[in-house]
């Protein structure tokens, strides 16, 4: 049985490659924080030996600001292959920690590449690398070969785990690789990740549970995939002989306002725009009820204006292909919060 060790396990993409791994039949090390709450609600059914999948899954505490522990770990687990999902995720909120998140994401990524050399040299390494690391890029879509221009203690912290990687290759050999991701959103997304807030509100809008969507910067662009995809992604370049760092992405680019429009169409609402800047609101066309309005607490002190991906290479050379994109993504969003909504609406009766 093979073994992966992944951090993050708890988070959205954590929990996507436990299941994928868990059917491919591995032996699963995940490592959680130690918190004072035990909210681990993405991981929690597939704990053990599960009837419903050949693998099984074996938690851990550990912390990417602990080295010692992490050590200890790999040590004790002497994975096949390792996962680095943990992060502090949060653009936005890396300005307000950047100290913090440079030890998650830049120096948790060294601890780790350190005792895989140390105690596991033969284990192949996944490091969630990120389009951020593109920042206000200099040609669009980006790939492999676009410089690097971070503007965010996230991007630069991620950057330094980039190269950490490359380097960790090139100096001992280790079979580790970047997948440059752009972003990747599902049903257990974060809720103050901007896909999951608006099909989250939207939801509650219609199911009369809130009145309208407060958002930030609506100018913004993205190249949105679906993190399943990008899990299996992940684990198809460990299995090339050679360690190589790939864009994953789906090659469509669309704004915030296209994404708030879709989900209010998905409940049966057209919107129309009046206003600029931060007096913009969205009207709905029928009742003119506000239902979009702007708040400037959530535009951050340096935005990146447009990312678009060209996945060009992991195509032609792992054959990986999204299989959801930008529509069927804010289809599959807006069903699962429209479920949780009506629960909650039914619970509050
Ligand atoms: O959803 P976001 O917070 O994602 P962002 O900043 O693009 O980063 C995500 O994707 C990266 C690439 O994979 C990852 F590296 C990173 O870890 C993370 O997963 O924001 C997207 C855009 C931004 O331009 C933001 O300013 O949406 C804009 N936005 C507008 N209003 C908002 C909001 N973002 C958030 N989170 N909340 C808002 O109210």
């Amino acid at each position: 049985m093979k073994k992966a060790l992944i951090t993050g396990v708890n988070g959205q993409d954590g929990s996507y490659l436990t299941e994928f791994l868990l059917n491919k039949g591995y032996e699963v090390h995940g490592i959680v924080r130690r918190t004072s709450s035990f909210s681990r609600e993405r991981i929690d059914p597939l704990q053990g030996v599960n009837a419903k999948n050949p693998g099984k899954l074996e938690l851990h505490y550990g912390d990417m600001g602990d080295e010692k522990n992490l050590r200890k770990l790999v040590e004790k687990v002497r994975p096949d292959e390792v996962y680095n999902l943990a992060s502090q995720s949060h653009v936005g909120i890396s300005f307000e920690m950047p100290e913090y998140s440079t030890n998650v994401n830049a120096l948790g990524t060294l601890r780790l590449l350190e005792a895989i050399h140390d105690y596991a040299p033969a284990a192949r390494f996944f490091q969630a690398s990120s389009s951020e690391l593109f920042g206000e890029a200099e040609e669009s879509p980006q790939t492999e070969q676009t410089p690097f221009k971070p503007n965010s203690p996230y991007a630069v912290a991620k950057l330094y785990a980039y190269w950490m990687v490359v380097n960790y290759r090139q100096t001992y050999d280790l079979h580790a690789c970047n997948g440059i991701l752009f972003n990747h959103e599902s049903p257990r997304r974060g809720e103050n990740f901007v896909t999951r807030k608006i099909t989250q509100t939207v939801a509650r809008i219609s199911e009369g549970l809130e009145e309208s969507l407060f958002i930030g910067n609506m100018g913004a662009k993205r190249d949105w995939g679906y993190a399943p995809d990008y899990v299996r992604a992940m684990w198809m370049m460990l299995q090339q002989d050679e360690a190589e760092d790939f864009v994953v992405a789906t090659g469509e680019l669309h704004s915030v306002r296209e994404l708030i429009e879709k989900s209010f169409t998905h409940i049966g609402i057209q919107l129309e725009w009046n206003g600029v800047a931060t007096d913009e609101k969205g009207i709905d066309s029928k009742t003119g009820k506000v239902m979009v309005q702007v708040n400037p607490k959530y535009y951050r002190p340096i935005d990146i204006d447009s990312v678009l991906g060209d996945a060009s290479k992991i195509r032609e050379k792992l054959g990986w292909e999204p299989e959801v994109k930008f529509d069927r993504l804010v289809d599959i969003m807006m069903k699962a919060d429209l479920a949780v909504a009506r629960k909650h609406g039914r619970d509050a009766v």
